[in-house]
């Protein structure tokens, strides 16, 4: 049996411009979920780790990252395979002109290569190569008995063609087939070829499903390989939240004060949430989307705030509030047709005399 880990889509040197104070932060996240895929690895009893393209967030990434890598990976001591990605071509990919660790495979081009101690053979399907794609993922009849490829690049989905079609994984005959590419795991099993999308080993973007994972893929001859997923990500939804949306009733609270404390309350640096606000706000003080998430998003990695509740009907607390709706109630007996709008409009003054924003 070949038991192996599949990862990609790692993204080594990002910016995360849109994190703010938190980007380098969660840079340093990166390097831990990269290290982790081999710790993982080490302790699932590996004998390959499989890295589907996009290692570097781009060609030009700063030499300590390479440096990085190659480190990792020399220190891991497992025979490592990686490809180039979109993000990292291989005409300029940074493992180019570097000095590699002998278990490193670096395969810039469509290709095959054999790993004799393992009896496996893998096939590279590297970014922005796909037209050699259909007849490189194809089984060696003489080949060794386990038979797998790397590919980087998107299957059909909503609006895209896709660089793969699934039919190829289908005729392939191949074992199984690490797709990267995409940054939340999914499957593409075709026939008797298992195949996956292992996602990226921490948040990329906040829009992939977390915690972030790695496959584990173990792979007997005649038999469909059987995947799992370990986390390797840091990143994560709130306990409370299993798919990231946080839904809070806004009736209860009488301030925006005791709101926000209840929402901190759920929140880490490793947070990603979308809090999503309903019921009916009842206090004398607006409720603000934008003002509440600029308050809370220092306290996780990243959130967005849905306002999707009703606001409660104002009444005048000053006497220039007082004057502001009776001036409205005068227009309304005066032009009943338009009675909806002025009532709109003395609700929104007194909105903004509260400092509410639009
Ligand atoms: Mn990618």
């Amino acid at each position: 049996m070949l038991r192996f880990a599949h990862t990609a889509d790692v993204h080594l040197g990002r910016a995360f411009g849109y994190l703010g104070d938190s980007a380098s932060a969660h840079q340093e996240r990166l390097k831990r979920a990269f290290q982790r895929v081999f710790t993982q690895a080490q302790a699932h009893g590996c004998a390959l780790v499989l890295i589907a393209g996009d290692l570097f967030d781009s060609p030009s990434v700063g030499r300590e990252w390479v440096a990085f890598a190659l480190q990792t990976i020399a220190d891991a001591r497992l025979p490592t395979v990686v490809i180039p990605g979109n993000h990292d071509p291989a005409e300029r990919h940074p493992f180019r002109d570097a000095a590699l660790p002998s278990n490193l495979h670096f395969l810039a081009e469509t290709g095959r290569l054999r790993l004799p101690t393992l009896d496996v053979e893998i096939v590279a399907c590297p970014a922005g190569d796909a037209v050699r794609w259909e007849t490189a993922l194809r089984r060696d009849p003489h080949g060794a008995p386990l038979q797998l490829a790397l590919t980087h690049g998107s299957m059909p989905a909503a609006g895209i063609q896709g660089a793969i079609q699934p039919a190829w994984i289908g005729a392939s005959g191949l074992d199984y087939v690490a797709l990267g590419d995409w940054h939340s795991p999914q499957e593409w099993t075709q026939g008797q070829t298992v195949c996956w999308y292992s996602g990226a080993p921490e948040m990329i973007l906040p829009r992939q499903r977390l915690p972030a994972t790695m496959c584990l893929v173990d792979l007997q001859q005649g038999q469909p390989a059987r995947v799992s997923h370990l986390p390797t990500g840091e990143a994560r939804y709130p306990d409370s939240a299993p798919d990231g949306i946080l839904t809070c009733d806004v009736s209860p609270y009488r301030d925006a004060q005791g709101l926000l404390h209840d929402l901190s309350a759920m929140l880490t640096p490793e947070t990603v949430a979308t809090i999503r606000l309903v019921g009916r706000w009842n206090a004398d003080e607006p409720l603000d989307a934008a003002t509440l998430a600029e308050y809370l998003q220092p306290r996780c990695l990243w959130l967005e705030v849905q306002p999707a509740y009703q606001a409660g009907e104002l009444t005048p607390r000053t006497p220039f509030e007082d004057l502001l709706t009776q001036l409205a109630q005068a227009y309304e007996s005066r032009a009943p047709q338009d009675a909806a709008l002025y009532r709109e409009a003395a609700q929104l003054s007194l909105y903004l005399l509260r400092g509410g924003r639009l």
